[in-house]
């Protein structure tokens, strides 16, 4: 039988249900408990976890995963609940009983729930508040592309459990209101409605004002609010008054309930109420009052899965369901305002460890295999057990070397850019995996010729109301363009999903997305987010620096570059001619279409995402022709790829005795150091031109030797990219239109004096010539700084 079409075990027994998730919550607070009381770490810093925000969602959870979720369905879990979730998967028998006693150590499950290093088939990582949650709304886009191009999957419901707090987060608002969100019909979010965040109780009643965004956007809003004793309550005969009551409650004054003694409790709850509550109240004794009035349906289990469906029911646009919760459900920190990093004493949780039954020997324990609970955990392990990924998924997917572009005229990267994705778009085995994206700049990166040939995805056709001789805007489920709006946190959570293809909708894609490159840093916490997440994607920031002369500070981009090099998982790349992009890009391609693999001959780790930062800047091209004609294309596309080459060789003036000096460049700026290299040699300086392609494969293979080194207590080599790039030692001068400080290294890693040019400051409009003298990047510049470099021998 096919797992994953397979029904979900029939009738779900409540009683079963119940006793699944007192184990649920009892080890994901032991998880944190022995976290911190059982292991000594020997530094002295407290080892944390979160056992309230855990308990939260322990109800919603066990429902999910003991009685709602089939195989395909992809879930991404609220940072705080991670110890949940792994005491779910340890249930379910997908995770070794040896990892509980390993939260937040070394090797061990992870603080927050991550796809790249927790053993249990973590869907989405989450930790960063907001991004988790919007993820999955990305998935199911990327989802709804792939069923569009690739034939349809089975279908997966994507669901995204989120701290009610994690709304204040602008990301999430961002995500709903964008277009290309629209009519996710398998998107399920879950809002943890605990009231409650780090600091406080959340102030007032936000959820009425929450439930009108989502509405406004076309979201399907459930409520899973009161439990089954407060709507019995409420149907008795003047019960209704309770409603209206809680309904009007300040969160402060609601949270202020709980901790209290049953007779505090009715005091409390009845101060300021109208009378005819205080009424009704009378009629109740207070220990059943006091578990009236808390009794929410985010902890009944019938009450969520009855509104699980009611989710499922509307299959045209997404759902979002507000769970009520207590934050610390259960446990003796219940509700406290301070509980977030609250943890129980060793005296509590020994008395929990009773309540259940269980002793020291027993309380790591499964659930029995031979009672009604564990035969129901051994049926759901069978039912959600994922069926392995198709190979044949991508396997017509071969990316060229090259695609053989020819720039005889000035030239921008930018420009070229946008060329050879038209001519891979030409290719049968490029063509069907190429997706792009952009934030509302398609154009204005050169993307059109792409969109041209390949269209603008749409899930359903759109009629064109006007014609554009020069961008065919055609929209259907055929387009392989996604426009979105100007949200830079959607572009590169939507990257990091359409890279996670391969994964969570079992088809690899070649994910391109272009962006101004200052706004890089605008949708950099979800950059960040997407390549921890193991996402796999390229994207283009252009145009950059202060090359883009006339649009002024505001638009120029500076530390954009460091953040290239400096960002794990992430290859930068900066050419500045254009068949050195077609081979860069080409080859970055291919390494994003081995998944898991590594692209030969240049970066034997590469398996992450790449970083153009390009420009609108035209530059001649003569002088790369000349370094092929010199090189040959073999050897200087290897050395293109590993991250630099000698552009301009001044060796032989230096054999013949003139002093060595090497300016090395990096981007738009070529021309001026090129220019710099010619005046030096006038005045009998050898000067060698090295083009740095990727700052960041250089500095990685030095660090790599260097590390190397320290590892094995022995004297580090120097890097082939280095040598071949600087085979002899001379000072070096270094210019950049990004911050110095990128290639300040380089006088260390070659071990001589080194003087860095780059742009330290914000920039202003003007014309480039302006800029590049205004930051000391024009060929006057270049050449004083060669004759420091010099003098500091
Ligand atoms: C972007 C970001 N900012 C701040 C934090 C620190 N932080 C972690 S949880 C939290 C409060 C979350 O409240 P809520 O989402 O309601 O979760 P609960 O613990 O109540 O379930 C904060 C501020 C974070 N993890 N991520
Ligand atoms: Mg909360």
């Amino acid at each position: 039988m096919d797992i994953a079409s397979s029904p979900p075990p029939a009738d779900y027994d409540h009683a079963v249900l119940e006793e699944i998730q007192q184990r649920v919550l009892w080890l994901a607070t032991r998880i944190i408990d022995a976290a911190n009381h059982d292991r000594d770490t020997g530094d002295g810093v407290k080892v944390g976890g979160h056992q309230a925000s855990s308990a939260s969602l322990v109800t919603v959870m066990t429902a999910l995963y003991f009685a709602h979720l089939d195989a395909p369905d992809r879930v991404s879990v609220k940072p705080h609940a991670s110890p949940v979730y792994h005491a779910i998967q340890y249930l379910l028998g997908n995770l070794d009983r040896s990892y509980l006693t390993t939260l937040r150590a070394f090797g061990g499950l992870q603080s927050y729930p991550s796809r790249t290093k927790d053993p249990d088939g973590v869907d989405f990582s989450t930790g960063s508040v907001g991004l988790g949650a919007a993820a999955p709304l990305f998935a199911a886009a990327t989802r709804r592309y792939v069923d569009a191009h690739f034939g349809a999957r089975p279908r997966s419901r994507f669901i995204a459990l989120i701290g009610d707090a994690e709304l204040d987060e602008g990301n999430i608002w961002e995500a709903v209101a964008d277009p290309a969100t629209d009519g996710l019909g398998d998107v399920l979010w879950i809002v943890d409605v605990n009231r409650q965040s780090l600091d406080r109780v959340v102030p007032g009643v936000r959820i009425a004002q929450w439930e009108q965004q989502f509405s406004a956007a076309g979201w399907h809003v459930v409520e899973a609010k009161y439990g089954r004793a407060l709507q019995a309550a409420f149907a008795q005969a003047g019960g209704e008054c309770i409603r209206s009551w809680i309904d009007a409650m300040p969160n402060e004054h609601y949270q202020s309930l709980f901790g209290l003694e049953p007779a505090e409790v009715r005091e409390r709850f009845l101060d300021g109420a109208p009378a005819e509550v205080k009424e009704f109240c009378s009629g109740v004794d207070d220990e059943e009052l006091a578990a009236l009035v808390t009794d929410l349906a985010g902890h009944d289990l019938n009450s969520l899965l009855d509104a699980f469906a009611q989710c499922d029911s509307d299959r045209d646009r997404p759902s979002v369901l507000f769970a009520y919760t207590i934050k610390g459900w259960g446990l003796p920190i219940a509700g406290n305002p301070r509980n977030h990093s609250a943890l129980l004493t060793t005296t509590q949780i020994s008395h929990m460890r009773e309540q259940l039954q269980l002793t020291p020997a027993t309380e790591w324990d499964r659930l029995d295999p031979m009672t009604p609970a564990g035969q129901w955990a051994a049926a759901r392990r069978e039912h959600l057990a994922r069926a392995p990924h198709t190979a044949a998924a991508g396997s017509t997917l071969q990316v060229p070397d090259s695609t053989g572009l020819r720039a005889a005229r000035p030239i921008s990267t930018q420009e070229a850019f946008g060329r050879i994705l038209v001519d891979l778009s030409r290719s049968e085995s490029v063509r069907p995996y190429l997706v792009t994206t952009a934030p509302d700049v398609a154009t204005s990166t050169n993307l059109a010729g792409f969109i041209n040939r390949a269209g603008v995805f749409s899930p359903v056709p759109r009629r064109a109301w006007s014609e554009d001789p020069v961008l065919k805007w055609a929209e259907g489920p055929d387009g392989q363009h996604i426009e979105l709006g100007i949200s830079e946190m959607n572009l590169f959570l939507l990257l990091g999903q359409l890279g996670l293809a391969w994964d969570l909708s079992d088809q690899p894609l070649l994910p391109v997305g272009t962006v101004y490159d200052p706004f890089v840093l605008r949708g950099l916490d979800a950059f960040i987010y997407s390549v921890y997440s193991g996402a796999r994607f390229v994207v283009a920031g252009t145009p950059s620096g202060v090359t883009l002369a006339p649009e002024g500070g505001a638009h120029q981009s500076t530390i954009t570059a460091s953040v290239g090099i400096e960002l794990p998982n992430v290859t930068f790349i900066e050419p500045a001619y254009a068949v050195a992009l077609d081979w860069l890009l080409c080859g970055a391609l291919q390494s994003v279409a081995t998944v898991g693999g590594s692209l030969p001959g240049t970066e034997p780790t590469e398996t992450g995402s790449y970083y153009f930062r390009l420009t609108t800047r035209g530059i001649d091209q003569q002088p790369f022709q000349a370094a092929r004609e010199r090189l040959g294309d073999a050897i200087l596309r290897r050395q293109v790829l590993a991250g630099a080459y000698r552009l301009v060789d001044a060796s032989e003036s230096a054999a013949a005795g003139a002093p060595p000096v090497y300016l090395v460049g990096c981007g738009a700026v070529l021309p001026e150091v090129l220019a710099a290299a010619a005046e030096l040699s006038d005045e009998g300086i050898a000067a060698s031109v090295v083009d740095v392609t990727s700052p960041d494969r250089l500095y990685r293979a030095w660090q790599r030797t260097l590390r190397q080194g320290v590892r094995t207590a022995t004297t580090p080599s120097v890097p082939g990219a280095l040598r071949s790039a600087f085979p002899d030692r001379a000072p070096v001068v270094t210019v950049h239109d990004a911050a110095s400080h990128t290639m300040s290294w380089l006088g260390s890693a070659i071990g001589v004096p080194a003087v860095s040019l780059g742009v330290d400051g914000f920039g202003q409009s003007g014309a480039v010539a302006d800029l590049y003298r205004a930051h000391d990047l024009d060929p006057g510049s270049i050449v004083n700084a060669a004759l420091a470099a010099l003098s500091l021998r």
